[in-house]
């Protein structure tokens, strides 16, 4: 099991959190996704086996936030 913390910018709300979590937590490999609003971080426990840090990424710029590096 790996711990990455990834930063996501545009979070504005609960809901902005709540979408990011959930989009995170849907990812195969994902095991548990902590999103802090005050700092605009992501913490992600996940199974680098079938997940990349980069694909966590990418998933939270699908969902119309970023992840600047
Ligand atoms: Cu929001």
């Amino acid at each position: 099991m790996a711990e990455v913390t990834i930063k996501v910018a545009g979070l504005s709300c609960g809901g902005c959190v709540r979408n990011v979590t959930g989009v995170l937590m849907a990812l195969p490999g994902v095991v548990e996704a902590s999103v802090s609003l005050d700092d605009g971080l992501a913490r992600v426990a996940f199974d680098p086996g079938v997940v990349t840090t980069e694909q966590l990424r990418q998933a939270v710029i699908d969902a119309g936030f970023d992840s600047p590096d």
